[in-house]
Order: structure tokens, then sequence, then C-alpha cells
């Protein structure tokens, strides 16, 4: 397990058995000084942070990873079909989440509606599934970003990256800027993710040390129920697709690919599991590496199954501990942001927690409720990412059983029998 993942689950605990202390001993003394003056600023500072690069990772990252697509004409039917199956399979990713966290509840009892919430916090009235879709377009893209208005920023974004991807050479310096300008947006995250125990610490102290165990049994619920998800959704999901898609056995596919799905899992990044999970589906899978070279790295810059289903449960389960229901246009906005997030979406440890407080923002709920789910996030995102790239090579393996050999392609390598 990677350092920063030791230092954020012993943040954990070290968060819950201050909280439990300090809520059964020391009540007023939390409340009255110990919360107020210490961990809540540490907490909220963390989220500030976080919140700080959603706009910019947003922006850069949809407008490379639209760009990175290439010229939409030259993409052809594999990348209209690539990116067809992407859209959908994120899709239903989000219903599977959302689904389960509103059969589950693993928000309720509302904890924190008895607890102190931010001032005059209500739920804001959401616009008609019309008006949202409209109000998708921004009328100003600056001040669409100076309000944080995440739908109309992720419009914006993904039109220059398709304007890029259309004129090509002739603005590669722009698209080289950009390039730039993710670099330096991912290190600040790598700083600030640095801070995460700390965050975690303040911010799960602070959960259990108002509400006691309820908090901890509201994380392991949120825990337990994006856990169930994420396999529900491999096993369902991308079962059907290599069983009557690809017409492959399931149990054959997990058998050779298990290797990047470790490598998933221990490194909590599709980026840095590339090489690996595109040799496995090349050499294990028989995937050719024409269809591998472009289905993968696309997949895993705009394809988060993984991430998007604890997006969905979050929000819902966000929703629950402020005894707030979400209508069915919150609901879809958020099916809609997710989805177009995951195109942005780094695949770098921590981001889906970024975007997450935008989709938050974006529902009106307050984005002080990741303290809650912070602590668990790290073991959740090694699981995510290795439901990302599944995700990926599923589709790879799809492509590849079913699209004829291209102009010039190698033989499609034989595969054991057992296939
Ligand atoms: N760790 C990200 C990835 O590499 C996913 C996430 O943060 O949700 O896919």
């Amino acid at each position: 397990m990677q350092n920063l993942t030791k230092q954020i689950v012993i943040a954990l605990i070290l968060g819950i058995a201050v909280g439990i202390v300090m809520n059964l001993f020391f009540p007023d003394l939390w409340f009255n000084r110990v919360d107020t003056y210490v961990f809540t600023p540490l907490g909220d500072i963390f989220l500030r942070l976080i919140q700080m690069m959603v706009v910019p990772i947003v922006f850069v990252s949809i407008v490379l990873g639209t760009a990175g697509l290439g010229d939409p004409k030259k993409l052809g039917r594999i990348g209209g079909k690539t990116i067809g199956f992407f859209l959908l399979s994120t899709t239903v990713a989000l219903t599977i989440a959302m689904s389960l966290a509103l059969l589950f509840k693993p928000g309720e009892p509302g904890i924190l509606d008895t607890v102190d919430i931010e001032e005059g916090y209500q739920a804001e009235e959401t616009p008609s599934v019309v008006d949202t879709l409209v109000n998708i377009i921004p009328t100003n893209p600056i001040d669409a970003m100076v309000n944080g208005e995440m739908l109309q920023i992720i419009f914006f974004s993904i039109f220059i990256g398709f304007a890029l991807a259309v004129l090509s050479k002739k603005t590669d310096k722009i698209y080289h800027l950009f390039e730039q300008a993710f670099d330096l947006v991912m290190y600040l995250i790598k700083i600030i993710m640095y801070m995460a125990p700390l965050g975690a610490f303040a911010l799960i102290a602070s959960a259990v040390g108002g509400t006691g165990f309820d908090a901890i049994k509201s994380m392991f619920a949120y825990f337990l129920v994006v856990l169930l998800a994420l396999v529900v959704h491999a096993v369902v999901t991308y079962g059907s697709v290599i069983k009557f898609m690809a017409k492959k056995s399931p149990i054959w596919f997990i058998k050779n690919f298990a290797q990047a799905i470790s490598v998933a899992f221990g490194t909590a990044s599709s980026s840095a599991t590339l090489p690996v999970s595109m040799t496995t589906a090349q050499k294990r899978l028989g995937v050719r590496e024409s269809v591998s070279g472009f289905v993968q790295p696309v997949g895993a810059t705009i394809n988060m199954d993984g991430t998007a289903i604890m997006q969905g449960v979050a929000t819902v389960f966000i929703a629950q501990v402020y005894a707030e229901s979400l209508s069915l246009t919150e609901m879809l906005t958020v099916v809609l942001i997710a989805v177009l997030a995951s195109i942005g979406t780094a695949g770098v440890p921590g981001v889906g927690l970024i975007m997450l407080a935008m989709v938050l923002d974006q529902v009106g709920l307050p984005v002080e409720a990741i303290g809650l789910i912070l602590g668990v996030d790290r073991l959740l995102d090694m699981t995510r990412t290795a439901v990302n790239i599944t995700g990926d090579a599923a589709c790879a393996l799809y492509i590849n059983e079913t699209e004829p050999d291209l102009d010039g392609e190698d033989e499609k390598p034989s595969v054991s029998s057992n296939a």
C-alpha cells in the first residue's frame, strides 16, 4: 500500500479515536473550544484547497481530454463506438450507484440535520430538466468560471477541445499550452493531497466528535454501498459486455486481466496503470495493438465508471445525512455532471474526490460533508480505479471482437482456446 494511503488510514483511525473520546468524555470542551478552533478550521482549509482546484482541473483536463480524441471526422466508427460505449457505461454505473444508495439509505437517519449546519444552508430550488439543459450553454464563459457554473464550464471546455481537435496543427501551440497547464494543475493537486492525512484526521474527528458513533456507522454504510455498487457494475455490466457482446468468458477475462487490476488497486492511478493494462490486454486478452492503443488511453482519460459510482453514491448519501431528498432533476443533473466530468477526471489518486466537490456544489449540497467520507476515500479510490481500467479493457475487448481487421492491421493474435 502506498505511503500516503497508509498515512490516511492511520489518520482515519486516530481521527475516529479522538472523536469518540471527545464525544463521550469532553463534549462541552469539544464543541466550545477544540472543534471550533482546531479541527473544523483544519478541515475547512483542506476542503477549500480542494475546491480551489475544481475549476482549473475541470477546464484544463476536459479541453485536453476532448482534444486528445482527435479530429471527429477521423475518429471514424471505432472512435464513435468507443466514446458511445464509455458514455453509456458511465451512465449505467451512475444509475446502479444512485439506485443502491436510494435503496440502502447509508446516510439515514440524517445525522447532520441535528448538528449546526452551515448558517442559512437550504437546498437551492433546482430548475426543471429543460432549463438545466438549456442553461448548460454559458452566455459568458468567464462569468461561468467566476461563479463555478460547472455544467457551463464543462460545455465550454468540450467546445474548445473539439475545436482544437479539428484545427489540429493550426492551434498546436494552444494545445501544448493546455498540456503545460495540465501538468501545473496536477502538480498543485499532488501538493494538496499531501495534506490529505491531516485533512482526513481533522474532518473525521470533527464529524465523529460531533455525532459520535452515528458518524462511524454512516461512514461505513457509505463505504459498503460504494463497494457493492462497484462489484455489481463490474460483474453485471462488464460481465454482460464480455459474455454477450465480446462473446468471451468473464472468468477467462478476469484470470488474464488480474495483473492490471492489481496494479490499479495498488497505485490508485489509471494513468500509472495504463502501460500494464495495455500490455495485458494485448498479450493476455488478444486485443489488437491498434485497438488497445486507442481505446485504453482514451478510456483512462474519459471513462471513469468507478469514480462516477463513488460520486453517485456520495451525492445521495450526503443528501441523506442532511435529511434532504434529491428531486429527479437534481439526480439527472448529478448523472449529467458526473458523466461529463468523467471526461476530465484525470487518472491520478484522489482526483475523483475533487470532482465530487463540484457535483455536490451543483445540486446545492454543502461540500463540508465530504468530511464524513474523506477518511475511507483512499481505500475506495484504489477499488474504483481498478473498476475504471477494467471498464476500459472490457470496451477494448468488445471493439476488438466486433470490428474487422483495419487496413494493414496485424492479424488478431490467437488467444488460448478456453477464452
Ligand atoms: N484515482 C483515479 C484514477 O486513477 C480515480 C478517482 O480518483 O476516482 O482512476
